[in-house]
C-alpha cells in the first residue's frame, strides 16, 4: 500500500484539526518549518526485542544484521520523515563495508549520529576483563585497551561520516573500600584525554553519565556535575550527553538541562522514559510533562544561545522493547518527541518571562500549561505530510501488515544485536 493512498482516507479529518490548530497561533508555518528540519537518531541497538537480563520474547523479522537495521529505519523515517539518523553502537554494530553501509544510509535519507563504544562487556577473544572497569581500572593494560577501542570506534565513525563519538562507561564499584575515588577518577580523565586527541578537528566527544547500574554503590562518570567536570577539563569539543533514565529519583532534569546550555557544554541527549530507574520505556509514556518542562529550557535556552534547533545538539533515542514491537515503539517515541517540541514552540515566552518578573507564579504556571495542553498532533502531522510522510504512521504500519512482511523476509526467529 501506497502511504500517499493511506493518507487519502484521513486527509478530510486531518484537514479539520490542521486548520483549527492554524487558527491559534500566528506561528504555524515558522513551527512547521522547524518541525520539519528536526530529526531524532535512532539507537541501532533498539531495533531487535531486548532490555531485560530476565527473557527476550522476540516477535520475528527482527534485522539480522546491519543493513537490514538501516532498511527497519529508512521505513520509519519514510513514514514519519523524522528518523534520518542512527546511532550505532560498536562492535554490537560494526559496518563491515563502510562506503557500501555509508551508501545504503543515505539512499534512505539517513545520515550517522553519534557513534558509541562500547567497554561494558567483554568481547569474544577479548584480551583482558572490563570486569572491574575500562578507563578507571587499576591496570593500565586495561586502561589502554579500552582507550584503543574508543580510537577504533572513532576510524569506524570517519568512515561513516559521523561527527560524534558517546562515551558512556559503567565503570564504578558494587561496595564501600572497592575503589579509590580519586583515583578512579584521575585514571578516567587520563583515558579520556587521549580519546580526545584522536577526535577529528570538527568532532565532539559526549560524556554520558548514569548514577546506578550494573554498579550500585559509586558509578564513575556518575551525574551532570561529574560529567561536566571531565568535559570541562578535555577541552571545547567534549560536552555532557543527557539520558532522561540515568538520574537518581525525582531529579529536576530540565534544571540541569537549562545550566548545561547555559555553561555551552549540553551535548545531546539519549531520549526515553521511566518509572523507576533506567527503564528505557518508550519516549513521553510516564512523564509526558517532565519532558515538556526539559523541551521548554531546551527551545528557551538554545534560542537565548542563538543556537540551531535540529543541528546543535545530538537528539538520540535510547531505549528497549520487551513488549512491544520495536518499530511501533520507536514510531511512538518520535511522534512524542515531535508533540513535545511542538508544544515547547508554542510557549508565550514574553508573557512567561513578564510573569517572572512579576512573581506571578499562577501566571507562569498557566502560561506553560496552555501549552503543554495544547493539541498538537495535527501540526506535526501536517509537517510529515508536507515531507512526504504518513499522516498516521502507527496507522500505516498495521494497515500495511510490515511486521508480518518483515516475518515473511526475515524469518521468525531472528534476534537482532543490541541489549
Ligand atoms: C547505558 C546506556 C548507554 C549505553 C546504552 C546501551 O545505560 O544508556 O547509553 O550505550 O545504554
Ligand atoms: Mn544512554
Ligand atoms: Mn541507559
Amino acid at each position: 500500500m501506497e502511504i500517499a493512498q493511506h493518507n487519502e482516507s484521513l486527509l478530510a479529518a486531518h484537514q479539520r484539526a490542521f486548520n483549527y490548530i492554524a487558527g491559534e497561533t500566528d506561528q504555524t508555518e515558522a513551527i512547521l518549518n522547524k518541525l520539519a528540519a528536526f530529526q531524532v537518531a535512532i539507537p541501532s541497538w533498539a531495533l531487535g526485542t531486548g532490555g531485560t537480563r530476565f527473557g527476550r520474547f522476540p516477535a520475528g523479522g527482527e534485522p539480522r544484521n546491519l543493513e537490514e537495521k538501516i532498511e527497519d529505519i529508512g521505513l520509519l523515517h519514510k513514514l514519519n520523515q523524522s528518523s534520518g539518523a542512527i546511532s550505532l553502537h560498536i562492535p554490537w554494530d560494526i559496518p563491515s563495508n563502510p562506503a557500501n553501509i555509508r551508501a545504503l544510509a543515505a539512499e534512505h535519507g539517513i545520515r550517522f549520529d553519534a557513534m558509541n563504544s562500547n567497554t561494558f562487556q567483554d568481547q569474544p577473544g577479548q584480551a583482558l576483563s572490563y570486569k572491574f572497569g575500562s578507563l578507571q581500572h587499576v591496570n593500565k593494560a586495561i586502561r589502554q585497551q579500552a582507550i584503543d577501542h574508543n580510537i577504533e570506534v572513532i576510524k569506524h565513525g570517519i568512515e561513516l561520516g559521523s561527527d560524534s563519538l558517546t562515551v558512556w562507561l559503567s565503570d564504578g564499584s558494587c561496595f564501600p573500600g572497592q575503589l579509590n575515588f580519586r583515583q578512579a577518577f584521575q585514571h578516567t580523565l587520563e583515558g579520556l584525554q587521549e580519546i580526545y586527541k584522536a577526535l577529528p578537528d570538527n568532532w565532539k566527544v559526549f560524556v554520558e553519565y548514569k548514577a546506578f547500574e550494573p554498579n550500585f554503590y559509586s558509578t564513575t562518570v556518575g551525574d551532570w556535575g561529574q560529567s561536566l567536570l571531565y568535559a570541562g577539563k578535555l577541552g571545547p569539543k567534549a560536552y555532557t550527553l543527557v539520558d532522561l533514565g540515568h538520574h537518581l529519583p525525582n531529579a529536576n532534569i530540565e534544571q540541569i538541562v537549562a545550566l548545561l546550555l547555559m555553561e555551552g557544554k549540553l551535548g545531546g541527549f539519549h531520549f526515553n522514559d521511566s518509572k523507576y530507574g533506567d527503564d528505557d520505556l518508550t519516549v513521553g509514556s510516564i512523564k509526558p510533562y517532565q519532558l515538556f518542562l526539559i523541551f521548554n529550557e531546551l527551545v528557551e535556552g538554545m534560542d537565548a544561545r542563538g543556537m540551531n534547533h535540529a543541528k546543535d545538539l545530538g537528539w538520540m533515542i535510547d531505549a528497549s522493547h520487551n513488549v512491544k514491537d520495536p518499530l511501533e515503539d520507536l514510531l511512538q517515541s518520535v511522534e512524542a518527541i515531535m508533540l513535545t517540541y511542538a508544544q515547547a514552540l508554542l510557549v508565550d515566552r514574553k508573557k512567561l518571562a513578564a510573569a517572572q518578573l512579576n512573581n506571578d507564579v499562577v501566571t507562569a504556571q498557566e502560561v506553560l500549561q496552555q501549552a503543554f495542553r495544547t493539541d498538537v498532533r495535527a501540526l506535526v502531522a501536517e509537517a510529515r505530510l508536507r515531507a512526504g510522510g504518513s499522516l498516521n504512521p502507527l496507522g500505516y504500519f498495521r494497515a500495511a501488515k510490515v511486521r508480518a512482511q518483515l516475518i515473511k523476509k526475515r524469518g521468525l526467529k531472528t534476534v537482532a544485536t543490541g541489549l
